[in-house]
């Protein structure tokens, strides 16, 4: 397995630089006849390759999200179909922003149920790898799972939650529940493990890597555990967290974080592939990827 791997958005990324934002909420119109015919054609580039992959990898939820939206291999999606059949399901909308925006104007969209997608496509040369989420990502990885209540809910709760653990100052230890969930997530389900995470939906690489490798570890989920682990944002994950289904969500979505970030503050933070003795182990992985790179 050569090359860069995830093609997940670096969230730790510094947002901001660049022109100023023209409104406070940093939307922009997607303009979608814009785009041009070779920016479709990277679209059905990258929508091909995934939907091959993905049969027996996605979860249920994904897959029937999917089919229900306006989500094809033809065309970028226009956001505001998109939004119709959301906001019909679960009451989410699509609106487009120029890539990262910062913390707070993120978690304000999300606790309002707007989700802020990149409006670019990544470059051809990029297929593989880029640093800021782009259409691709934000649309084909996140979009089909916002049809899925537990989904709806627990990101809205992410962003209501954001801000207080901004206030807080403990926003890394949130973050991290949300990387491990919806970015990096597995589900079990009754014919075996499944992902549920945009980041691995929307990259060829770590899809595969993620269930079919042996170097990483699959653990069972603990929020206080995610809480105080580490996470790679330039590589595939040394550690993925497995919850029982995607109601799981939910729970999660309406515990009071407040204790536990007073419990995980004087914790130990773990490395993303370190194996403790409370954890629940789904599958021990040999770590053979991550240690050939460290050389
Ligand atoms: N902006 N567009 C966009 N997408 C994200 O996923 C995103 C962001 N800004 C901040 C951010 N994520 C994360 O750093 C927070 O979830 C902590
Ligand atoms: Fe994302």
């Amino acid at each position: 397995m050569a090359g860069p791997a995830a093609d997940s958005p670096k969230h730790g990324l510094a947002a901001g630089d660049g022109a100023a934002p023209a409104r406070a909420d940093w939307t922009i119109d997607q303009d979608w006849a814009a785009y041009t015919p070779a920016q479709h054609a990277t679209w059905k580039t990258l929508f091909e390759r995934q939907t091959k992959l993905l049969p027996g990898r996605a979860c249920d939820a994904f897959v029937q999200g999917m089919a229900a939206l306006p989500i094809g291999a033809d065309e970028i999606p226009d956001f505001r179909r998109l939004s119709d059949a959301l906001m019909r399901r679960t009451g989410w909308q699509v609106v487009a922003v120029p890539g990262l925006v910062p913390d707070a104007v993120f978690f304000e969209h999300l606790a309002n149920r707007r989700f802020p997608a990149g409006q670019f496509i990544r470059a051809p040369h990029q297929l593989d790898y880029l640093e800021e989420p782009d259409v691709f990502h934000d649309v084909f990885g996140h979009v089909p799972l916002l049809m899925h209540p537990a989904m709806a809910d627990f990101i809205q709760a992410y962003g209501e939650g954001g801000l207080r653990a901004q206030r807080l100052g403990v926003l890394d230890m949130l973050a991290r529940v949300y990387w491990y969930t919806v970015e990096f997530g597995l589900v079990r389900q009754a014919d075996g493990l499944r992902i549920y995470g945009a980041g691995i939906a929307s990259s060829a690489t770590e899809s595969r890597f993620c269930l079919d490798d042996p170097s990483p570890n699959r653990l069972g989920f603990d929020v206080a555990r995610v809480m105080r682990t580490h996470y790679r944002i330039d590589d595939f994950q040394e550690t993925y967290f497995v919850i029982d289904s995607l109601d799981a969500l939910l729970d999660l979505a309406r515990i009071d974080f407040a204790p536990l970030y007073a419990q995980t503050r004087g914790a130990e933070v773990m490395a993303p592939g370190e194996v403790g003795v409370g954890d629940r182990v789904v599958k021990r992985g040999t770590g053979a990827y991550h240690a050939a790179r460290r050389g």
